[in-house]
């Protein structure tokens, strides 16, 4: 059977390539890359290990666990990166500046860097850090993608009801070329959606329906 979108395939086959600690430790600046943003504890390791299959990221019930750059690999061109939580409070202030610095190189230096996928826990949206995110995707013309995670945490429609309430903010105050949708690692709520726009901002989206030459 073929696979509708090549995303797929390549989710499915991903592994873990390796931790940075600094900018320049980071793979080389090629390709195709997207990065899990977020503030700490709203889901990024979840959202990917879902994307994925696999556990390749490290989930945590205590918020800062990711301190690291994760590169995980999915094609010699193409990764997927799980990027630090954000704004953690308990996380000692020379270890925040730390981040702070690295993050702000990593998304303001990275030519690979084809869009964001920004997570904000479903009940908790549009936080500080959520602001500064969007401000800087729209300013440095990142393209963004938003998952409301821990949908499940909701009834469907307060759920939903809270996508269209974001959606709307967005659209005043960002433009509407910023996506979003919901999101449920442990349902797998919200996975063609995702993986719709992965396969875009890495240019795999026609590929798997391509008649041979
Ligand atoms: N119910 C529910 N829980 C979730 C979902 N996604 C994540 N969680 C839980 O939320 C907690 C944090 O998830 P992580 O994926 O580790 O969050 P993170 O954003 O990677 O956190 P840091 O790496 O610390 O910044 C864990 O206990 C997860 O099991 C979801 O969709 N539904
Ligand atoms: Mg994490």
């Amino acid at each position: 059977m073929q696979l509708k979108n090549p995303i797929l395939g390549l989710c499915q086959q991903s592994t873990f390539m390796l931790s940075a600690a600094k900018v320049d430790q980071c793979p080389d600046d090629e390709g195709f890359e997207v990065a899990f943003a977020g503030r700490s504890n709203a889901g990024k390791s979840s959202a990917l290990n879902t994307l994925t299959h696999a556990s390749l990221a490290r989930t945590s019930k205590t918020p800062g666990r990711t301190q690291l750059l994760n590169f995980f690999k999915l094609d010699d061109e193409r990764r997927l990166v799980d990027l630090p939580g954000y704004g953690y409070a308990k996380v000692p202030i020379p270890l925040k500046l730390h981040w702070q610095r690295h993050l702000e190189a990593y998304l303001g230096g990275r030519e690979s860097l084809k869009g964001l996928i920004l997570m904000m826990d479903i009940r908790h949206p549009m936080t500080d850090f959520d602001l500064l995110m969007l401000d800087w995707a729209v300013a440095s013309g990142m393209p963004m993608h938003i998952l409301l995670t821990k949908a499940d945490k909701l009834t469907y429609g307060a759920a939903k009801n809270t996508l269209l309430k974001v959606q709307a903010d967005i659209r005043r105050g960002w433009g509407d070329a910023i996506t979003i949708q919901l999101f449920s690692a442990p349902k797998r709520m919200g996975l063609e959606d995702a993986y719709t726009v992965l396969a875009g901002w890495m240019e795999l989206a026609d590929k798997g329906t391509e008649t041979p030459a």
